[in-house]
């Protein structure tokens, strides 16, 4: 039997587990098809007008068209927490929510651009379509490119186990989702100079619901050997 809920996306896609981690937090079931956006399909285009994925359909709404759809992970994250409030993935108190959703808009943009243009794309990406990995492009990405937005996020934790106040959030997700990708493109925290942020990389990417992912991509993606 189908699922309410179906997640249009690739493995791979950063926006895409961010959408699955929150689904699996409030253990909503869900429907997966997988979407060649390269390019995308007419179809695709029609849910999805700037041809990108994740796209979430509803299936109570529609099961057909781009009636019940909703496209970009944003909007769709807030739409699951509507669905199924708790847990809570946002916080209540007005700062704090408007703290998580600058740490979520701040991974979907600066983290997303070097992670996924400076690592995963001319590493994990070149070499699943059979070209010569950028070797120097990540190299510089991870050495020159992000310290100073790790040197933001460590200083951001400031010792707190979470991004924003005691739980976790929306915040978490979007960035962990994000170095996940770049340890995918075998880049890792040196806990030397980001003690802090790699423990918390580590800590949020064992839960059961980021794990899950793991498991499940780390078959297409195995970490490069890249001696970044
Ligand atoms: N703001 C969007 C970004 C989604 C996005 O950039 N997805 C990438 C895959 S990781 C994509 O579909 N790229 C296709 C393209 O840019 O043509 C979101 O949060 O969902």
């Amino acid at each position: 039997m189908s699922a309410q809920l179906l997640v249009y996306g690739m493995k791979g896609s950063p926006f895409v587990r961010k959408v699955q981690v929150v689904l699996a937090e409030k253990s909503l079931a869900y429907d997966f098809q997988a979407v060649n956006i390269f390019p995308a399909p007419d179809w695709f285009v029609e849910i999805s007008p700037a041809k990108k994925i994740p796209v979430l359909r509803d299936r109570s709404i529609a099961t057909d068209g781009p009636a019940g759809t909703i496209a970009d992970s944003s909007p769709i994250c807030a739409y699951l927490e509507r669905l199924q409030p708790t847990p809570a993935l946002y916080p209540s108190e007005a700062f704090a929510y408007a703290r998580a959703l600058w740490f979520e808009e701040y991974a979907d943009s600066e983290l997303a651009s070097r992670i996924g243009l400076g690592m995963f794309r001319p590493l994990v990406v070149a070499r699943l379509l059979g070209k010569e990995p950028d070797v120097e492009r990540g190299r510089t990405t991870l050495r020159e490119h992000l310290p100073p937005l790790f040197d933001y996020l460590e200083s951001s934790l400031d010792g707190a186990e979470y991004l924003v106040g005691e739980s976790f959030s929306i915040a978490d997700i979007a960035v962990a989702s994000q170095l996940l990708n770049m340890k995918f493109a075998g880049g890792s925290i040196d806990a030397a100079k980001w003690p802090r942020l790699a423990s918390y990389a580590e800590r949020i990417l064992a839960r059961p619901s980021f794990a899950q992912c793991v498991a499940d991509e780390a078959r297409f993606f195995p970490a490069g050997d890249y001696q970044l």
